[in-house]
């Protein structure tokens, strides 16, 4: 019987084109990319969970200090490594509205190697939680026995916190500094505690930024508005303040008023 010859075998397997490779790899491009968008998304998420928690902790200890010491702490400075500005209770702080935690102060962690407390964004100075204080009735919130002296119905403290940088009363002369009355979300706060939030380092631009910290440091002795707005593409700070009636409410169940 006459055999009938196998078909020739392809001179050569057909491998794939440039243009197949060239697809694929776009493909395989566009899904790690797909991947990679949220996982950058989830860890901003994180990080303002972060500094959220360490904003509350932060006025958790801020109302600790209080009831143990009669008084609130001055802010840190940028040199004052942690420590509040003067130390020890004497009345009149050093940066009122635009110093730091005083972390070392307060024992607070965590910290970074010149004792400042950091938010979740990182361990930059520029990452620094910030902390301000009312200077009202003679800084008798940061004099020991102070509201003590003064009792609790006189005493006015006189931070502003504002929804929107345009709510800002004449921003532009920082002696009148205040909200308008459709923006005020706190016209006698007692102290605000914020943190420049993930653009800190380059943002800080927007007309709501523009208010937190206090721009022009020359002048910033009488800038006490700050914004606190929702987060959006020109804001991401985060921020926080301490109500005069949680204080006083805090101080007289500690015993410490009237
Ligand atoms: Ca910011
Ligand atoms: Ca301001």
């Amino acid at each position: 019987m006459k055999l009938t010859a196998s078909p020739e075998p392809a001179s050569h397997q057909r491998g794939f084109s440039l243009i197949e490779i060239a697809i694929v790899l776009f493909i395989i491009s566009l899904l790690l990319g797909g991947l990679l968008l949220p996982l950058s998304a989830q860890q901003d998420i994180r990080n303002q969970g972060d500094t959220q928690k360490q904003l509350a902790e932060a006025r958790e200890a801020l109302l600790g200090f209080a009831i143990a010491n009669s008084r609130l702490p001055c802010p840190a400075t940028a040199a004052s490594n942690g420590l509040e500005s003067p130390v020890g209770g004497v009345g009149g702080c050093t940066n009122p509205y635009d110093g730091f935690l005083p972390a070392v102060t307060l024992g607070f962690a965590p910290i970074d190697a010149q004792g400042f407390a950091v938010d979740g964004w990182g361990g930059d100075p520029i990452n620094r939680i910030r902390y301000a204080i009312t200077t009202a009735n003679a800084s008798a919130f940061t004099t020991t026995n102070g509201m003590k002296t003064v009792t609790m119905t006189a005493l006015a403290p006189d931070l502003k916190v504002c929804n929107a940088g345009s709510g800002v009363v004449n921003p532009g002369n920082l002696a009148t500094a205040d909200c308008t009355a459709v923006s005020s979300l706190a016209t006698d706060a007692v102290a605000v505690i914020y943190s420049l939030g993930k653009n800190a380092g380059t943002g800080g631009s927007s007309v709501d930024e523009k208010q937190n910290p206090n721009p022009n440091p020359a002048a910033t002795a009488a800038d006490r508005a700050f914004v606190s707005a929702q987060p959006s593409t020109t804001f991401d700070d985060q921020m926080i303040w301490l109500s005069k009636n949680i204080l006083f409410n805090r101080m007289v169940s500690a015993g410490q008023l009237p």
